[in-house]
């Protein structure tokens, strides 16, 4: 029994999934990804609100609202992940456990997208699964939460 309250977080052009770039991103809609996360939600019996943002303070205000209504957070800070200091001194300011989640492996793309300000706060990162990275993360994170509180 969990009922952790989780907050899905995605950042710039996450909008266009399954419209454009099929190739690199492939063909689901952001609200396909959400659909399924939900669905696996039900299952691991934890509640979910997810979010999408092009604009930086949008995500940094997102964060600041989960301190004291979610125990986790699960976030594709898309282009953000490699240059937000601003996203990064959010999530370690809540102190919320995070994982971080990737369509494509940012490790096997341009170097630029090598660094991430949020992987050395976050309790993990997946990526390069397409969709299947944030179902994974999901489990990841929930997995994490109730070890912590069992604690
Ligand atoms: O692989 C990921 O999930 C990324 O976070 C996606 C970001 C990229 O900047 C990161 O390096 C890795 C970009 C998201 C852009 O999404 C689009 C989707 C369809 C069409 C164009 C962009």
């Amino acid at each position: 029994m969990s009922n952790f309250s989780i907050l899905v977080l995605n950042g710039p052009n996450l909008n266009l999934l399954g419209q454009r770039e099929p190739t690199i991103y492939g063909h689901l809609t952001l609200d396909d990804i959400n659909t399924m996360l939900e669905e696996e939600a039900v299952k691991l019996n934890v509640k979910l609100s997810c979010f999408q943002s092009n604009h930086e303070g949008v995500l940094v205000d997102y964060i600041h609202q989960s301190l004291n209504n979610y125990q986790g957070i699960l976030i594709n800070a898309g282009a953000y992940t490699h240059t937000s200091v601003a996203i990064r001194d959010a999530l370690s300011g809540v102190a919320i456990p995070v994982v971080e989640v990737h369509l494509s492996n940012i490790y096997r793309r341009e170097d630029f997208r090598h660094h991430s300000y949020i992987a050395d706060i976050a309790v993990g990162q997946i990526s390069g699964f397409g969709a299947e990275s944030y179902r994974l993360g999901l489990h990841g994170l929930v997995n994490h939460l109730q070890s912590t509180f069992r604690k």
